[in-house]
């Protein structure tokens, strides 16, 4: 980034997005599914998944209005009042990655850094929202470097490290008693033929944080997978539990690493669906709490805006083109 000028650099905050109410439920399933219309079984069985998980029905966007919000005060702090500016960005629903752009141009911003809500790289989650907003700001003459992954910031894993450190004391008893689950959404598994490093990267960021915590107890597994008849990565987390039921395994923390957020994904598909197989079969399940505005997650981000930003001005004196 030129930092001659001082102009303000937009940051370009992209998140999963959420529908705004009950009846936004088809249109936001049917852009997931790239333009097609999910039947009536799949609405009602979203919408009911909704209407389930509690802290609101769509507290994905609030956590993502707050999540702006501290990152936007926490480069403040770093850099100067108004050197950053923060836009929304979001993949499913209003406003969309190329709406937050938009807004980036109307306000005569000519450089930007975009930071995605999840640690990790992939080239079907990261690498799809970057492309969107590498494209849109190529569209405005907006100069852009992407964040493509934080997932062993030391702020992000002592983050995490601390919310396990209390979820093992929620479960009480002896912390080598308890197996800690990380977990993360599984993706198709065709993602296995592109030598993508989603994989590798979150079992970086688990064994990262079993090693600041010192547990000794811990596996990973998928959540999530989507209906899509296609074969998805697995195991899944309800036959990992099954699994664990014959190890004798009585007391699991799960530790979702590539979430940051309380969300559907986990105030449901942990929450009420894992919780309630691991009542049958007799394990007592507890899940960290999420990081959502947590000051060490914002520092974490906050650092990766300001290192690519850096990377970006570095490039642009010595006249390369800034890295995605
Ligand atoms: O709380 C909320 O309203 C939103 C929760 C939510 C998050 C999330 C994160 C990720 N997804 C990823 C990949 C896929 C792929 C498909 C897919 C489908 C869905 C559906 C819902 C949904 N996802 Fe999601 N995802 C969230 C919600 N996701 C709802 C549709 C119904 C269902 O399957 O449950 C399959 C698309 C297709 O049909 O072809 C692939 C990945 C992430 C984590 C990274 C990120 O946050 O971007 C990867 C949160």
């Amino acid at each position: 980034m030129s930092g001659s000028n001082r102009a303000p650099v937009g940051v370009l905050v992209m998140s999963y997005g959420t529908p705004e109410s009950l009846e936004g439920v088809e249109a936001y399933y049917t852009h997931i599914r790239r333009g097609h219309p999910p039947t009536a079984e799949q609405l009602e069985d979203l919408t009911s998944r909704y209407q389930a998980i509690v802290g609101g029905v769509f507290p994905l966007r609030e956590n993502t209005n707050r999540q702006v919000a501290a990152l936007q005060q926490k480069l403040d702090e770093l850099a100067g009042p108004g050197r950053y500016v923060c836009y929304q960005g979001l993949k499913h629903a209003a406003p969309f990655i190329e709406d937050g752009i938009a807004a980036m141009a109307e306000d005569g911003i000519r450089e930007a850094v975009g930071i995605v809500l999840t640690p990790q790289y992939s080239s079907m989650s990261v690498g799809g929202y970057l492309k969107r907003a590498e494209e849109a700001a190529a569209a405005h003459g907006i100069a852009f470097a992407g964040v493509q992954r934080y997932h062993l910031h030391p702020a992000l894993i002592e983050a995490l490290a601390e919310r396990v450190t209390s979820g093992l004391a929620k479960l009480q008893g002896p912390a080598d008693e308890t197996l800690v689950l990380f977990s993360a959404h599984s993706l198709p598994a065709r993602i296995l033929e592109l030598n993508d490093p989603y994989q590798d990267e979150l079992l970086e960021t688990s064994r990262a944080v079993a090693q600041a915590t010192g547990i000794a107890r811990w596996q990973f597994t998928w959540q999530s997978a989507g209906q899509t008849g296609q074969p998805w990565l697995g195991p899944d987390i309800l036959d990992t539990l099954s699994g664990l039921a014959g190890e004798g395994v009585a007391k699991v923390l799960v530790t979702p690493v590539g979430f940051v957020s309380d969300h559907l994904e986990v105030l449901y598909d942990i929450d009420i669906e894992a919780k309630r197989h691991a009542a049958e079969l007799g394990i007592s399940l507890a899940r960290i709490d999420m990081l959502n505005d947590d000051p060490k997650y914002m520092e974490a981000l906050a650092d990766s805006v300001l290192e690519a930003a850096g990377r970006s001005e570095a490039q642009h004196l010595s006249g390369g083109a800034p890295e995605a």
